[in-house]
């Protein structure tokens, strides 16, 4: 039961049941605080009669002295703070603090710990001129500033600055007054300055817990401080000054970043031996950021570097922590506030509430007859009316006597000298206390350093602001000096911020104008490779085209090459076959064994790059020889088996053993063999090797290789993909369309060829200057265009070059150009499938790019990710177009309304990439709509293919000759 009621000190509206007699006993919290109704009811306005009566002085029986003594030692008391209480605070506010870190959120963390998006401190080389608009940080006041960053070590330039006063009625009206009136005070400063109304940069500081989720992207979460605009919370905050500036119409301001008050007052601290990690601000408010380890903020998905939060202590309320330091008269304000129950740490020590706590205790002993006589003030008893430079000015030693009789007199005061020391006590006990509380919740924030950093002995700097700070005569010391008692193992330095802040919000906005001109560039850069519904429609049609010429034997870039291979598998095949599998990432030697189902033994042989751009003989010596060691390990040797050889290059076949290599791909270069016949280069070679018997029976691309397995088991799969080292397509076309080949009924696969597409230009609107460069470092330029833009041997480089490019522009890696990422096909492809998937954090990101040796920030991890994504989904999605295209044909082919048909696919890009697949079968949907295409990843490669290529036309040779 007595948790439960200091439970609600959260909202500390006394249940009606708990009026005085019951709860006496309940509330003499340890450490003797008076029982709170005593207080009570002669402390808020409600406990004071109001009018006339309220004004009256007695008549007679003023407390006796010593009475009056005990009444105001009891009164003080209250404001007196133990060390084990204060201790107690930074422990709980630690916890919290830590939980909120977690993500934890039940119970829910008394402090919010928001991250801002501001990972660094400011460089020092920020530079440019910014408006820089301050809402919130000084209570019923904006600020604007024009500041000039230099971006020169010591060279400062004085910000110049207005302030507005904001009328009560727009901080308590329509939220779209509130920014309405901050675009005219804008206005009204710009139109003092000498600049023009163009392209100017404006940061905005507004001092409200929000959650950010980028430099200008912030939600407000509840208004404080005196400020309750309608139709604000739950808002971002920076879309409302954009859409008011807007409204306004005089100038064109681009607000591109947001931040809190004491973010600003951190980045602002001048760069003395260490940079400021904390920023403390307490004016009207009060609240605290500083760097925390990126990985401990749950939040964020981040591992390294570090990112700063606000702390939004203002909020902290803990039943055992705070309980007993809340005395009646901060029940009271609490109460009267605008927000009854919230941010009640920040009622004991902000600038807004100490004027009016100092007030209640004014009105309290006035009341009881200790001061002026027991006659109160109309202002005395008027809520706001003390205000903080009143109880700054009363507090302050140097400002004597006479200048708290003045300030009681403008209240409307009749002070006698007792009374004048008697005030100055009071303000000192209510600042004194809200020092110490300050430095309680800031000891919690340096332990919470020294976790986070490990570090036995912290070093710190802390950049402090706002006016409690800058002109509270002792605020400062006190604070000082609790926390080195607080914190002993921190050695912090206090750098009173030069100007408010208002330079540390420009080096944000400086920094967020560099990452926005970064994003800006990135946009620009990426831009073509974000190809739009018509742009791939036109690569459909246009392949179409390509096709028809191809088909009719015309100049095409589509070579549309006979395979000879008529049927897809009918599952009556049966026989051991030889296959062999060149032309990918691995060189295969496969004995298939085909009987009612299909097993393989394969062994994986590398082809090295000398041989591959070696003489052809070296080439087909090598094979042969991999085929050797293969019948040797599998007990073959001597065995003269069929063999279908997989042969992934563009041949204009003649018939189903004979291929003519029209030209090499994708890496190799092997001479003498371009218009050769490659089955006789592989009879050559068996021969060159005595005592080798092999019968070739015919020979298939990749493609062909990829339907005719995903056949066996689908007969619908009619159309074979390859995306991988290369890329190409095959399918089933009517025979009467293919020019050349005697017959006009039945079918015949076509191989495409489809990496030539574009090469007699027809794709240069599409191909980008990154696109240029990797073509000219090929071995191959001006050939292959379209599997340039979309097979794995080329993606990596694309990226690279698109990488060094904005490294150039110094978008990237602070502009620093490594000499690893000047390396050729240094960015290999399966970086993009391992950066692009879902499963790895941005961390394991850097990770892959800092084995790269390159210096990464989390901006850069980011923007590598998304140029690796904008790469691979170009690809995707012209690879899509082209499948669209070969359904469509099919489709119209055989005059289908509907076509259902399968697609084989193989290669590593399509198998491996997180989102390759999906993206290619998204773009069919989208450009063959009267087509369902399913995509059938192949198991076993097209070794498996060759080989049932091979038992087919066995079969055929075996049914002819009977
Ligand atoms: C595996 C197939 C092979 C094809 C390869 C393509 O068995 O015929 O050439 O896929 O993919 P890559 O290995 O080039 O990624
Ligand atoms: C706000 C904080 C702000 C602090 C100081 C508090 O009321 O919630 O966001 O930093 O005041 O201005
Ligand atoms: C070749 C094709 C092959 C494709 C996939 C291309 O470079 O020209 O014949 O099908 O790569 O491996």
């Amino acid at each position: 039961m007595f948790v439960s009621l200091l439970g609600t000190l959260g909202c500390l509206t006394l249940p009606d049941e708990l009026r005085p007699e019951e709860s006496d006993q309940l509330l003499c919290v340890p450490g003797g605080q008076p029982p709170l109704w005593k207080f009570m009811d002669s402390i808020g306005s409600e406990g004071l009669q109001q009018g006339e009566e309220a004004l009256s002085c007695p008549e007679e029986g003023l407390p006796r002295p010593s009475d009056s003594s005990e009444l105001v030692q009891d009164c003080l008391q209250q404001f007196k703070v133990t060390v084990a209480q204060l201790q107690q605070i930074q422990a709980s506010l630690l916890g919290s603090m830590e939980q909120a870190l977690r993500g934890q959120a039940s119970p829910v963390p008394a402090v919010r710990m928001l991250p801002t998006y501001v990972g660094s401190t400011p460089h020092g080389t920020e530079q440019g001129d910014f408006v820089v608009l301050e809402l919130g940080a000084t209570g019923a006041s904006l600020r604007v500033l024009w500041v000039t960053l230099t971006g020169i070590e010591g060279h400062r330039v004085e910000p110049r600055s207005q302030e507005f006063v904001i009328p009560q009625d727009v901080m308590l009206g329509a939220g779209q007054q509130l920014f309405d009136f901050a675009a005219r005070c804008l206005s009204e400063f710009l139109d003092a300055q000498p600049v023009s109304k163009q392209g100017l940069q404006l940061g905005f500081s507004f001092s409200f817990p929000c959650h950010q989720t980028g430099l200008d992207r912030s939600t407000l979460i509840s208004w404080t401080k005196g400020f309750r605009c309608s139709g604000v919370e739950g808002q971002d905050v920076v879309q409302l000054l954009r859409d008011a500036i807007q409204r306004q119409g005089a100038y064109n301001i681009n607000v591109v970043a947001v931040v809190n008050d004491t973010v600003g007052t951190m980045m602002g601290c001048e760069l003395g031996a260490r940079p400021c990690e904390v920023g403390l601000v307490v004016d009207t408010g009060t609240n605290v950021c500083y760097m925390e380890e990126a990985r401990d903020v749950a939040v964020l998905d981040e591992d390294r570097g570090r990112v700063c939060v606000s702390v939004e202590w203002g909020s902290f309320s803990d039943d055992r922590a705070l309980g007993p330091v809340l005395t009646a008269f901060d029940h009271t304000l609490d109460h009267e506030s605008l927000n009854p129950g919230a941010q009640r740490f920040e009622k004991m020590i902000g600038g807004l509430y100490l004027g009016e706590l100092v007030r209640l205790v004014l009105a309290h002993l006035t009341r009881r007859g200790v001061l002026f006589r027991g006659c109160p003030s109309p202002a005395l008893l008027s809520q706001g009316s003390v205000l903080l430079e009143h109880v700054a000015e009363m507090e302050d030693p140097s400002a004597g006597a006479a200048r708290v009789h003045a300030i009681l007199q403008d209240l409307g005061l009749s002070p006698e000298a007792s009374d004048v020391e008697l005030v100055q006590r009071v303000c000192a006990a209510v600042c004194t206390r809200a020092a110490q509380l300050c430095a309680a919740a800031l000891a919690a924030v340096l332990s919470r350093l020294q976790h986070s950093r490990e570090q036995q002995t912290l070093q710190v700097a802390v950049a402090t602001g706002g006016r409690v700070c800058e002109r509270h005569p002792r605020f400062c010391s006190i604070l000082q000096g609790t926390v080195m008692l607080l914190a002993p193992e921190c050695d912090v330095s206090f750098i009173p911020s030069a100007d408010g802040g208002g330079r540390g919000v420009a080096m944000v906005t400086a920094v967020a104008a560099r990452l926005a001109a970064h994003r800006r560039l990135l946009e620009e850069t990426l831009a073509p490779f974000r190809l739009n519904h018509d742009q791939l429609a036109a690569v459909q049609a246009q392949m179409r085209e390509a096709m028809a010429k191809g088909l009719r034997g015309e100049a095409s870039s589509l070579r549309m090459l006979p395979t000879y291979v008529r049927a897809t598998p009918d599952g009556s095949e049966r026989g051991d076959f030889l296959a062999l599998d060149l032309g990918g990432t691995n060189f295969r030697v496969l004995l298939v064994r085909v009987t009612t189902c299909v097993q393989i033994t394969s062994q994986i042989y590398s082809i090295p790059e000398s041989v591959a751009q070696g003489s052809g003989q070296q080439l087909f010596d090598h094979i042969v020889d991999c085929i050797v060691d293969f019948q040797q390990k599998q007990g073959l040797s001597g065995q003269s088996l069929p063999l279908g050889f997989t042969f992934s290059f563009p041949c204009k076949q003649l018939g189903l053993d004979q291929g003519i290599l029209l030209n090499w791909t994708k890496g190799f270069n092997a001479s003498d063999c371009e218009g050769q016949d490659v089955v006789s280069l592989l009879r050559e070679a068996i021969t060159r090797r005595q005592a080798v018997e092999l019968n070739v029976v015919a020979i298939v691309n990749d493609t062909v290789g990829t339907m005719m397995s995903c056949g066996y088991e689908d007969p619908r799969c009619e159309i074979g993909l390859i995306v991988g080292t290369g890329t190409n397509a095959c399918y089933m076309e009517e025979l009467r369309n293919v020019a050349g080949v005697p017959g006009d009924s039945g079918h015949m696969c076509i191989n495409m060829e489809w990496g030539a597409f574009g090469d007699d230009g027809s794709l240069d609107t599409l191909s980008t200057c990154f696109d240029a460069s990797v073509d000219q470092a090929s071995i191959n330029p001006g050939k292959q265009r379209f599997e340039k833009m979309i097979s794995g041997m080329y993606l990596g480089e694309i990226v690279r070059h698109i990488l060094l490019h904005l490294t150039s522009l110094g978008v990237l890696f602070r502009g620093q150009q490594t000499q690893r990422l000047q390396t050729r096909d240094i960015f290999k492809t399966k970086f993009l499938s391992e950066i692009e998937s879902d499963s790895l954090a941005l961390r394991q990101v850097r990770a892959i790019l800092e084995d790269l040796g390159l210096p990464l920030t989390s901006d850069d991890t980011l923007m590598v990710l998304e140029v690796c994504q904008a790469v691979s989904q170009r690809a995707a999605q012209l690879c899509g177009a082209g499948v669209a295209a070969v359904a469509e044909k099919i489709r119209e082919n055989r005059g289908l309304e509907e076509l259902a048909v399968s697609v084989g696919v193989d290669g590593t890009l399509y198998k491996l990439h997180p989102h390759f697949s999906s993206l290619v079968a998204a773009t069919v949907r989208e450009l063959a709509p009267h087509c369902a295409v399913t995509f059938l990843q192949s198991e076993d490669g097209s070794g498996k293919g060759a080989a049932l290529v091979t038992a087919v036309a066995c079969r055929l040779a075996q049914s002819t000759r009977v």
